[in-house]
């Protein structure tokens, strides 16, 4: 039988398991890349393992969100992590360089090998053929110290995609209408690979605009096969060596098929405040924008604002518009200043923003009240935008501009004839910001500031575990909710005592301090719990608040390993209805719970204060239930 390209990368970085779905594997990690906002807490659980030196062939340390020094606490961050790059024989891409996966997509993604990220985003590199995973940040320390990833094996989804895209219309429509199809929750489970002849019309960068939005999916990556537009932009950044042929054997099998005719896609747009809430731009009429922003990991590569260039240049920005453009890597940045590009996006009244995530992660640039902002990014959950009432779309690049300059959400192909962006033979290259680990590790002392503080510790799990349900909440909760960021609170991530204070800050004004009240309790979740980002923030500060076990209809996969690693237990309800019978304020007990976790896959909880008891199912591995039994996978690793 043909075996698929997953199958393929994957086969040959099995450590355990076998490839079937359904079962618990480990493979093993060539890269690992961490950005600030999880980097600081990953590089500290890695310090608390005592390994001298990272074990990976290649292991990155950016800095890309924690851009907006208000403060002291963002630069402290900033010197930690670059003092404990340096011993610890890990690279450093200094504030400026770019975002975390555009400069690894440009300047170290080997087709083949895998990659594990503390970013969700971190399956952007899929578009260069790898198999690249967004994990919290122990896992990647875990990575960093020579341990393998373990996950449950996905369904593999061959995205089939036939024809051309026609003029106007973009990558980013393709991930928006797979998104439209399949929702926040149709990846979950699953890995997506691109095929079919319709492949081949599309280039890596385009390509790394769909599987980066794949993270929207809740897939576990997505990936793309290695052929001659791959070894073009691999020649085009100086590393054609790095290039090897990869794709499915022709007979290969898939778990699933999705078939998607190109030709036939139209500019599409996301609104309010989902990226799954999916129609066509020409659906929407006549919304009035007060803001556009050009930029983040999905969409600020050197042809998108190439593109926004050739649109702007000899027009203006809509006298009701404010325009930001935030380049992708100094790398795009440095190519657009010199090709006269930037001063085209300037003349129009463009406002330059930092090479930096910026706006996507609310760090600078939050709409006005109730306002409208049209972005190239891939997330408009509500209120991350730093506005709790902004109202954000998400759409390509050629759309969002095609609004900035009519003030009106706006169809591109309006504008006539396609822009085709001729491509340099070479792109400029200067890899003098990222910092090499030092030689002398010995000499290198780790900076500290006082933002940096200890990691918070959690006790084995006890026989039985009592409490109040502290919060119910509904469907696609995202991390967000749980631990929002934005310019206040994303400063704290090293600092989990005072970042707790923020826990569903946007959800219930007063968890926090119930939470503290009561001595911690547990959680009653919805659908696809926990969806979003890879911050093990939205673990490690519940499990600070005492919070115990979250029990939901079903939980999103890198929040669901998250709180495994923190020692929260992950439940669901074995019958959906049951979500009915708690509410919030209800006293509720799982008795006997290491013996129950151990025996059976389903949990005994009482419900005291309702007089109900029901069951709930953990679908947990073994090494799973002996890591939550321990109170976590630093105290698991420390045991072994
Ligand atoms: C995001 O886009 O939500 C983030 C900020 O990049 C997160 C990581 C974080 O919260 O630090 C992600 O996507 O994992
Ligand atoms: Fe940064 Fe936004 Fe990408 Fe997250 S989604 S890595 S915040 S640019």
């Amino acid at each position: 039988m043909g075996k698929n390209l997953v199958y393929k990368i994957l086969n040959s970085h099995l450590a355990s398991g076998k490839l079937k779905g359904g079962e618990e594997i480990a493979i093993s990690i060539d890269q690992t890349l961490t950005q600030d906002a999880t980097g600081t807490m990953a590089y500290l659980q890695f310090e608390a393992m005592g390994v001298p030196k990272v074990k990976t062939k290649l292991s990155v340390s950016y800095v890309d969100h924690n851009m907006l020094q208000t403060g002291y606490e963002n630069f402290d961050d900033h010197v930690f992590l670059q003092s404990i790059a340096k011993k610890y024989g890990i690279y450093f891409s200094k504030p400026g360089n770019g975002i975390c996966h555009q400069v690894h997509l440009e300047r170290f993604g080997v087709p083949g090998e895998t990659l594990l990220g503390s970013d969700s985003h971190t399956p952007t590199c899929g578009g260069l053929g790898m198999i690249a995973i967004g994990a919290g940040g122990l896992d990647v320390a875990i990575a960093m110290a020579g341990g393998p990833f373990y996950v449950t094996m996905p369904k593999v989804v061959l995205v089939k995609l036939s024809g051309a895209l026609q003029s106007w219309v973009t990558a980013k429509d393709v991930i928006l209408e797979l998104l439209r199809r399949l929702t926040v929750k149709g990846g979950v489970g699953k890995i997506f690979e691109y095929g079919g002849e319709g492949v081949a019309t599309l280039t890596v960068t385009e390509r790394a605009t769909i599987t980066n939005m794949g993270a929207e999916l809740g897939a576990l990556t997505s990936v793309f096969p290695s052929d001659a537009q791959t070894k073009k932009y691999l020649r085009m950044q100086g590393r054609e060596g790095v290039w090897k042929s990869l794709k499915a054997d022709a007979t290969a099998q898939y778990d699933e098929v999705v078939e998607m005719d190109l030709s036939s896609l139209e500019p599409m747009i996301a609104r309010p405040h989902s990226p799954d809430n999916v129609c066509k731009v020409s659906e929407i009429k006549g919304v009035n924008v007060q803001q556009v922003c050009i930029g983040s990991c999905t969409n600020s590569s050197y042809h998108d604002l190439m593109v926004a260039a050739a649109i702007l240049k000899g027009r203006k920005v809509h006298p009701e518009v404010s325009l930001t453009i935030s380049p992708g890597s100094r790398q795009v940045l440095e190519m657009i200043t010199k090709n006269g590009a930037l001063a085209d996006m300037i003349s129009a009244g463009a406002r330059v923003v930092e090479v930096a995530c910026g706006p996507c992660i609310g760090m600078g640039q939050a709409p006005p009240s109730g306002g409208v902002s049209v972005r190239s990014f891939n997330r408009n959950f509500e209120g991350r935008s730093g506005t709790a009432d902004a109202q954000v779309y998400l759409v390509s690049p050629e759309t969002a501009i095609a609004t900035a300059i009519n003030g009106v959400i706006r169809d591109p192909r309006d504008f006539g004839e396609r822009i085709v962006i001729k491509f340099p033979k070479k792109f400029t290259v200067d890899d003098s910001m990222i910092i090499p680990p030092s030689e002398k590790p010995e000499e290198v002392t780790i900076m500290r500031g006082p933002n940096i503080k200890p990691l918070p510790k959690k006790e084995p799990l006890p026989d039985t575990l009592k409490g109040d349900v502290l919060l119910k909440v509904g469907d696609n909760i995202t991390t967000d909710h749980i631990m929002p960021a934005g310019a206040k609170v994303l400063p704290l991530r090293s600092n989990i005592p005072a970042i707790s204070e923020f826990v569903f800050e946007k959800v219930d004004k007063e968890f926090v301090k119930r939470a503290k009240e009561k001595g911690g309790g547990f959680l009653i979740g919805g659908t696809n719990y926990g969806q979003g980002s890879s911050r093990e923030h939205a673990a490690l500060a519940p499990m600070y608040l005492g919070v115990k076990a979250v029990i939901a209809k079903s939980f999103a996969r890198i929040h669901r390993a998250n709180l495994v690693n923190f020692g929260i237990l992950p439940l669901t309800f074995e019958n959906e209805s049951d979500y009915n019978l708690f509410d919030q304020g209800d006293t509720i007990e799982l008795p006997d719970i290491k013996n129950k976790l151990n025996s059976s896959s389903s949990i005994i909880v009482n419900n005291l204060t309702k007089n109900k008891e029901i069951k709930a199912m953990h679908a947990l591995s073994l090494r799973e239930i002996d890591i939550l039994c321990a109170g976590g996978l630093l105290n698991y690793q420390a045991q072994k």
